[in-house]
C-alpha cells in the first residue's frame, strides 16, 4: 500500500453518485421487476448493466445489505444484494445471486416477455451454436472462480509480500481470461473476444465489468495497480468502461474509494465476502 495512505474510517455509501444516480432516479417508480441494490456493490452492477443493456423495465431500490432489512431477507436468504422482486406475481416471487439473475434476464429479454424500446441484443451467441455459448460460459466461469476472488485477496492483503502475491494473482487471473477471449477469436468467434467486433456486451463482459472498473479506481488508489502492458487489453478496458450500459450504472470514483477503504485496510467483519477471503473459503 502506498505509504501516505491511512485508514480514515470512511464507510460505504448509501446512495449512487454521477451517472448511476441519474439512472437510479430515472428508475425510481414501480415496475414489474424491482432490483434491490447497493451503489458500491459489483455483483449488483452486473445485474444493473444487464437490465440496461437488455432494455428491460425495472425499478432500482437502494438497500443497505449490512443492515439486512426484512424486505431484503425475504428475497435473499443471506441478505445479500443483488436481489430481484418479481412484482407481477401475487405474492411476489424472488431471485438472488448475480449470475443466476443475469441468466434469467437474458432469457426474459430473448423470450420477449418484457422489453422496453432500448436495445434487444442477447449477451450470448445464438442458441443454434451451443459450442460458442459454452465458450462464453467458460469465460464467465474463470471470472467467477478466479478473477473475482483474486481481486479481493489483492485488495485485502496488508503485508507487502502478500500484496505482491495478490497483484500477481490478479494479473494471472486477467491473463487467464485474455487467453479465453483469444481462444474465442481464434476459433472464429471474434464478437466474443477482446476485440468484440459487434461493439456489444457479452455475458462475460457483464460478469467482469464491475471488477475492471474497480481495478481502475480502487486497486489503483490503494495498491498502485496498473494494467498489464498489452495495448489490446487496455483497448478492451476502455471500450468496456465506455459502453453506455456500463457508464449508466457507474458512480463517481470517490464513491468507490470511500466504500472500499474498509477492504483496503481489511477491517474486521467488513462483509461476508471479506470474511470468506480471510478464512480461505469460497465466496458467498
Ligand atoms: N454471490 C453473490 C454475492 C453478493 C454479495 O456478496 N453482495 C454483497 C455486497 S457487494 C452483500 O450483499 N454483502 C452483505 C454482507 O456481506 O452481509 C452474488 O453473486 O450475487
Amino acid at each position: 500500500m502506498p505509504e501516505k495512505l491511512h485508514d480514515s474510517g470512511r464507510s460505504y455509501h448509501l446512495q449512487c453518485t454521477g451517472d448511476a444516480a441519474e439512472t437510479a432516479r430515472a428508475h425510481s417508480s414501480k415496475e414489474a421487476i424491482t432490483l434491490f441494490g447497493s451503489c458500491f456493490c459489483p455483483f449488483v452492477q452486473r445485474v444493473w448493466i444487464a437490465l440496461e443493456h437488455l432494455g428491460i423495465d425495472y425499478e432500482y431500490y437502494e438497500v443497505d445489505p449490512y443492515k439486512k432489512p426484512a424486505e431484503l431477507l425475504e428475497l435473499s436468504p443471506k441478505g445479500l444484494v443483488p436481489a430481484l422482486r418479481l412484482n407481477a406475481h401475487n405474492p411476489p416471487k424472488a431471485l438472488n445471486e448475480s449470475t443466476v439473475i443475469v441468466d434469467f434476464l437474458e432469457e426474459l429479454a430473448v423470450s420477449n416477455v418484457k422489453r422496453s424500446s432500448h436495445t434487444t441484443e442477447s449477451l450470448f451467441p445464438p442458441a443454434s451454436d451451443p459450442y460458442a455459448r459454452a465458450l462464453v460460459r467458460l469465460q464467465a466461469d474463470t471470472i467467477e472462480r478466479t478473477l473475482v476472488p483474486a481481486f479481493y485477496r489483492y485488495l485485502q492483503a496488508q503485508e507487502e509480500d502478500k500484496q505482491i502475491e495478490g497483484a500477481k494473482g490478479f494479473i494471472e487471473a486477467i491473463e487467464g481470461l485474455v487467453t479465453l477471449f483469444k481462444r474465442a477469436e481464434n476459433e472464429g468467434y471474434t464478437e466474443y473476444g477482446l476485440w468484440n467486433a459487434r461493439g456489444s456486451l457479452s455475458y462475460a463482459d457483464v460478469m467482469v465489468a464491475p471488477w475492471i472498473l474497480r481495478a481502475t479506481n480502487v486497486l489503483k488508489h490503494y495498491r498502485g495497480f496498473v494494467w498489464p502492458e498489452s495495448k489490446e487489453f487496455q483497448g478492451y478496458v476502455e471500450r468496456l468502461l465506455a459502453h453506455p450500459a456500463v457508464k449508466r450504472t457507474t458512480s463517481t470514483d470517490q464513491l468507490y474509494l470511500d466504500s472500499y477503504e474498509r477492504y483496503a485496510f481489511n477491517r474486521p467483519n467488513t462483509s461476508q465476502v471479506a470474511n470468506a477471503i480471510n478464512a480461505g473459503k469460497a465466496l458467498p
